[in-house]
């Protein structure tokens, strides 16, 4: 059997998960690739050209911070590094160190760049050889398995690149918010020990896989009636 990180569980399924609060915010665009690119570089639109980049296929095991961990995720999409090389690196002049990552539901977080330049994140925009389903982040999303899954961002929507560390007023209480997140040195919240973690968040997964599918079920039938 396939081993763990520190104190997290094997989970038989892969919700649609996140804070309580955003259960019920959505994408709203979840056909089309397309996301912004700004910060310290010129603003511009990426769609088209991602496609002409490489495809990349990865499995990987998938850690949310509240314990539970889906294992050997199929994904399919195109490798951060890759994308940033070809189509950010050549429109440079500063020295990018941080990363904003912003989504459509309003969600946001962040990352060193250098983080984000191993070889295992992807901008990944399919699960199990299909395109991403809204539940799990259409059209694109972040993968970068070796951090926690509030990293992982969804329903990308823009990407700041910053010569400097900048403040990200995220939807979460600041010290819940590890500025790298790193999986195996459990680095769950900025600070306190990760273990009072464990224990704190892992009372609240099935009530937000609750609310999640509740909320899903809902937008799910509000787009049916609007057919
Ligand atoms: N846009 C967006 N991305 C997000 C979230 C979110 O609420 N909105 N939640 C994060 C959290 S806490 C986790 S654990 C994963 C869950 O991914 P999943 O819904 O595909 O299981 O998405 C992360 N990325
Ligand atoms: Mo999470």
């Amino acid at each position: 059997m396939k081993s763990l990180p520190p104190g997290q569980k094997e989970s038989d399924v892969f919700p649609r998960f996140g804070l309580p609060q955003y259960a019920n915010r959505f994408p709203t665009e979840v056909d089309r690739i397309s996301f912004s690119i700004g910060g310290d570089v010129e603003e511009f639109e990426v769609s088209a050209e991602l496609s002409a980049l490489p495809r990349v296929q990865q499995v990987s095991d998938f850690h949310c911070v509240t314990t539970w961990s889906k294992l050997d995720l199929q994904w399919s999409g195109y490798s951060f590094k890759d994308f940033y090389t070809s189509l950010i690196l050549p429109k440079l002049t500063g020295k990018v160190t941080f990363v904003v990552l912003k989504a459509q539901d309003g969600y946001k977080t962040s990352l060193p760049l250098s983080d984000l330049m191993q070889q295992n994140v992807l901008l990944a925009d399919q699960l199990d050889g299909v395109p991403l389903t809204m539940e799990h982040g259409a059209p694109i999303r972040i993968i970068a398995p070796d951090h926690y899954g509030y990293k992982n961002l969804k329903h990308l929507k823009r990407l700041e690149f910053y010569t400097e560390e900048k403040k990200v007023k995220q939807g979460y209480l600041s010290f819940m918010d590890h500025p790298r997140a790193r999986v195996a040195k459990e680095e769950r919240a900025s600070s306190g020990p990760a273990v009072f973690f464990r224990w704190l968040y892992s009372f609240g997964v099935k009530g937000t896989i609750r609310d999640f599918e509740k909320a899903t079920a809902a937008y799910k039938n509000e787009l049916k009636s609007k057919e």
